[in-house]
């Protein structure tokens, strides 16, 4: 009998000795390996923090106490020991749980995440909360050296490290963003590891100690005790101190009996305290601990979408830079995931990957542009939420030519409501001289590019990561990134505008049942509109496809426009419901949003 199987929630855990715990790591691993394959997902980050969380739900009682993972991929074994271990095999599809934690799931998901460096921040906010309601819970943020390259996480610490409050930072260092981690911190972090092993555990062990609440003698006393059993030393950490937090670390991040002790010892400190863990993502599995990049996030059963437009955009970019020295491009840690691998290894002096920092990439790229060069941001259209006023103040105010690649734009799927790509039309719509543009193939994609090097104003391409685009002969006759293309030239009551590929896809499967039934354009620029088209459409009915939301976007902009020229305008707008989308398969959440080929003849045939 596993010891696994007993456990349902964080109690089960309390009273197993060491060797039980180190048993139920065991499991734990196997479990996660033999389900996450199956079901897809962050498998190498989760197999490296096993100890971590058994030693956290050990120490801490949740949900009092609160666990807020940053980033939230890193949480399965904490929703294994909270009583969701069985569901783990619906993990990401839909109706099943979700990947990242959530408070509508478990009272044990302290707070919603998805989004990098947020952790440090919510935690502060529950101290605060905690302080002035005179309660005594704990709060344990858990960040990630990849998280901690986000801004966000600075400007949390700064203020953390001055209220004096109590909060734990746990920061687990494993070395990895997605890719090996970058930047002025993770060289710091680095040169910690290095020194641990020069220092032991001296006075700034007996210094620490003597702060806790225990004071003198007797916290001295134990700490001496401690001292005898540790392998690794309080060594560095200054940066942290300046902030004000007290810095223990690094320590072994898989030795769950070091973990636990200091763990104890942090929850005893009077103000907030960070301490330093060295883990192994992909820990357990051997082919994840050699390339983990390729076992952070995993497709069910390895699945690779055989046309995806991001490695045609990040191949296409490769060959116009081959030409143009100009041409730089700009990563926020997702290389891989953007498809600018083969970019980065041709070109590494016009190739920055400036870690999870969005805001700092989008300025970094207005920067470029006024300084000469034609910068290329990379990054996916859920995570440029992050960077809107950038794009605004910097990049759209300014009319700099900086070019946008918005990779899983539309609904992404199984990452869920926190990454699903569906508001960056809108977004955009509101930047000034903002251009918007949307491929119907890879062919489509090609030609956007091609037409950016000379765009003299801010362009954004949006895309979803697969195409989905079958060939049907719609090969591009004349690109004009202005104009919108017509696909089905038939003289009908009803016009379609559709947006991207997936819609175009949906557009032409209705059209196999009757193609005389719409005349059909390729609303290939979604700002500006083709006014040329829309001018001509007086006394049609117009409909609307777009893979985004209804609030501000493509629809909502055609129908203003119309409004304005004719009076009456008769306009269906098929776009998303405002509100977030679950995770579930692309195709099934597009269905649960009411696009299909079949509701778009069903609602041709009643009006
Ligand atoms: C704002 C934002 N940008 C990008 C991402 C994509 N992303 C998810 S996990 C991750 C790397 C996180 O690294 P780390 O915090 O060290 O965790 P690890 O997986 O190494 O345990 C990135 C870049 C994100 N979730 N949020």
């Amino acid at each position: 009998m596993r010891i696994l199987d007993n456990v349902t929630s964080p109690e089960d855990i309390k009273n197993l000795t060491l060797g039980e715990l180190k048993q139920l790591a065991g499991e734990i691993r196997s479990f996660l390996i033999n389900t996450v394959t199956l079901t897809g997902g962050h498998l190498a980050s989760n197999l490296g923090v096993v100890e971590l969380t058994i030693a956290l739900h050990y120490v801490f009682i949740s949900p009092d106490d609160k666990l807020i993972w940053d980033v939230g991929h890193q949480s399965y074994v904490h929703k294994i020991l909270t009583g969701r271990k069985d569901e783990l095999r619906g993990l990401r599809s839909k109706g099943g749980l979700s990947g990242f934690p959530k408070a509508s799931e478990s009272p044990h998901d302290a707070f919603d995440t998805g989004h990098s460096s947020t952790s440090v921040s919510a935690g502060l906010g529950y101290a605060r909360a905690r302080d002035i309601n005179r309660e005594s819970y704990d709060i344990i943020g858990i960040i990630g050296d990849g998280a901690l390259t986000g801004g966000m996480a600075y400007e949390a610490l700064s203020d953390l490290g001055a209220s004096k409050t109590r909060m734990i930072v746990i920061l687990n260092d494993n070395e990895m963003s997605i890719s090996q981690n970058v930047g002025g911190m993770a060289r710091y972090l680095s040169k910690i590891r290095i020194s641990k092993s020069y220092y032991r555990f001296k006075h700034s062990a007996r210094r620490f100690f003597e702060t806790l609440p225990l004071v003198g003698a007797s916290a001295v006393r134990l700490a001496d005790g401690f001292r005898e059993r540790l392998k690794y030393a309080l060594v560095g950490g200054k940066l942290f101190e300046q902030f004000g937090l007290k810095y223990i670390g690094p320590i072994d991040g898989h030795n769950i009996a070091e973990i636990i002790e200091y763990l104890n010892f942090a929850r005893e400190a009077e103000g907030p305290v960070l301490l330093h863990l060295l883990t192994k993502k992909g820990r357990g599995l051997p082919v994840a601990e050699i390339n983990p990049e390729a076992f952070h996030g995993i497709s069910p059963n390895g699945d690779t979408p055989a046309l995806s437009f991001s490695k045609k955009s990040g191949n296409i970019l490769c060959s116009i830079a081959e030409n143009n020295p100009k041409i730089t491009a700009i990563t926020a840690a997702m290389t891989e995931g953007v498809g600018l691998e083969n970019f980065a290894n041709l070109y590494p002096n016009r190739f920055f990957d400036v870690g999870i920092a969005e805001q700092h990439a989008v300025t970094l790229a207005a920067g470029l542009s006024k300084g000469g060069m034609r910068p290329y941001v990379y990054i996916y259209s859920t995570f440029l939420q992050r960077a809107y006023d950038q794009i605004l103040h910097d990049v759209g105010l300014q009319d700099l030519p900086v070019v946008f690649c918005v990779d899983r734009a539309g609904i992404s799927g199984p990452d869920g409501v926190t990454h699903q790509g569906v508001y960056d039309i809108s977004y955009f719509y509101t930047v000034p001289n903002m251009q918007i543009l949307a491929p119907k193939d890879l062919c489509e994609l090609s030609f956007m590019l091609e037409y950016s090097v000379t765009a003299t104003h801010p362009l954004a391409i949006r895309y979803p990561r697969t195409c989905t685009a079958v060939d049907n002969g719609r090969q591009i006759k004349a690109f004009n990134p202005f104009e919108w293309e017509c696909l089905n030239d038939v003289k009908s009551k009803y016009v379609v505008l559709a947006v991207g590929d997936r819609m175009i896809s949906i557009a032409y499967e209705t059209l196999k049942t009757d193609s005389k039934c719409f005349a059909l354009y390729n609303a290939r620029s979604i700002r500006p509109l083709d006014t040329a088209v829309l001018d001509r459409l007086k006394d049609k009915t117009v409909i609307t496809l777009e893979d985004g939301i209804r609030s501000g976007g493509f629809g909502a902009n055609v129908l203003l426009y119309l409004s304005e020229k004719f009076k009456n305008p008769n306009v269906k707008i098929f776009a998303y419901r405002d509100g977030g989308i679950e995770h579930g398969t692309a195709s099934e959440l597009i269905t649960e949003q009411g696009i299909t080929a079949k509701i778009l003849s069903e609602y041709i045939k009643k009006h």
